[in-house]
């Protein structure tokens, strides 16, 4: 069966952006003939500090999103990365597969290192060979994500084929990203050139999943935009970013296709379409909000489960780290 895995980093809350490009589509992949593994890839946030007491709220927080949102421990495995430890030991031994030029043309680093590039963690830099062994650990074929990493998955391909290839094996498989459907690249309210992160400097530039109705209204409410009308065909939104990022979510939200969005608002207003969408998205997140809060309010039995998803997890990675180290030639008494 084909193997999907895919992860959330705990770098602060999640937002609406992690929900349409991630999350939803992880909750559609369970009823497809796929086995699903979804992680709170907690050694990814340490790239950059975390506040340790955050880091435990944040991957709590992962943990009941994806819960809420209907990800089922009875068909997927859901687990955080360090409690289990083969995701590092992979990806050092992909520190010396992967080269440097490699690293080097790698589009996220450099906007998140910003001008400072000296002064970035080692760990970020380095950050897509973990990734990769994330990935190849359960020689997963499909890895649904958002635009923003299909680079990284790229790369994954190409650290599995010099891997094979250095080694003279057909081992690990090249895989897939998957990257479908508008919500794939949610943009910032505030600026429609960024993307919506959870660590981006305003909390008016992203919807947070926890968000309450009132602040979801409004942050839709001081969205930017243009002054022109919606447009009358979906080409009109072409050099329109912050409109078309506002329809995007919207067909996201209700899974249709921004040409139907538009053929529902053509020429309408901001005045009729924020409050339209603002509604939207709170009908969609106001229930998985409410569970993540029920959830929250048992972080034992949150912890609980993912020991329980880290514990299936293992039994597919401990394997295949094994056998990779008998490739490389490592003793093991
Ligand atoms: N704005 C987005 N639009 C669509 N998909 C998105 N994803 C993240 N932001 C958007 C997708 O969510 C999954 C998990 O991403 P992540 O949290 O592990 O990493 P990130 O993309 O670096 O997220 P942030 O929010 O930007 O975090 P910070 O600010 O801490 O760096 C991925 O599938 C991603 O594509």
């Amino acid at each position: 069966t084909p193997r999907v895995f895919s992860g959330i980093k705990p770098s602060g809350g999640l937002t609406l952006g992690n929900y349409l490009g991630a999350i939803k589509r992880w909750v559609d992949m369970q009823d497809e003939a796929m086995e699903n593994i979804y992680c709170a890839v907690d050694l990814h946030a340490v790239t950059v500090w975390q506040d340790p007491h955050a880091l435990r709220q944040g991957t709590r927080e992962i943990a009941a999103g994806l819960l809420a949102a209907g990800i089922d421990p009875a068909r997927s495995i859901l687990f955080n990365q360090s409690q289990v430890h083969q995701h590092a030991e992979l990806a050092w031994l992909f520190n010396c597969v992967a080269r440097v030029g490699w690293m080097n043309r790698m589009t996220q680093f450099k906007d998140k290192a910003g001008a400072n590039a000296e002064k970035a963690s080692l760990g970020l830099y380095a950050y897509p060979s973990l990734m990769a062994a994330d990935i190849l650990l359960y020689h997963a074929t499909h890895v649904p994500v958002g635009e923003d990493q299909k680079q990284h998955v790229e790369l994954t391909r190409d650290i599995a084929a010099k891997f094979n290839h250095d080694y003279g094996v057909d081992f690990f498989p090249l895989t897939e990203p998957v990257i479908e459907g508008p919500g794939t690249r949610v943009m910032n309210l505030r600026d429609g050139s960024k993307k919506m992160s959870k660590s981006g400097e305003s909390d008016m530039e992203r919807i947070n999943m926890l968000d309450d109705a009132d602040t979801i209204a409004k942050k839709f409410k001081k969205a930017k935009t243009d002054p022109e009308p919606l447009p009358e065909t979906v080409e009109g939104l072409a050099g329109r970013p912050e409109a078309k990022n506002l329809v995007d979510i919207y067909a996201g939200l209700t899974d249709q296709t921004a040409e139907a969005v538009i053929a529902e608002f053509a020429g309408a207003g901001w005045g009729k379409f924020k409050p339209a969408l603002a509604d939207l998205a709170v009908s969609k997140l106001a229930p998985i909000s409410d569970e993540m809060k029920r959830l929250l309010d048992d972080p034992a039995e949150i912890d609980r489960t993912l020991g329980r998803g880290a514990e299936k997890a293992r039994t597919i990675a401990a394997p295949i780290l094994q056998r990779t180290y008998e490739i490389v030639g490592f003793l093991k008494s």
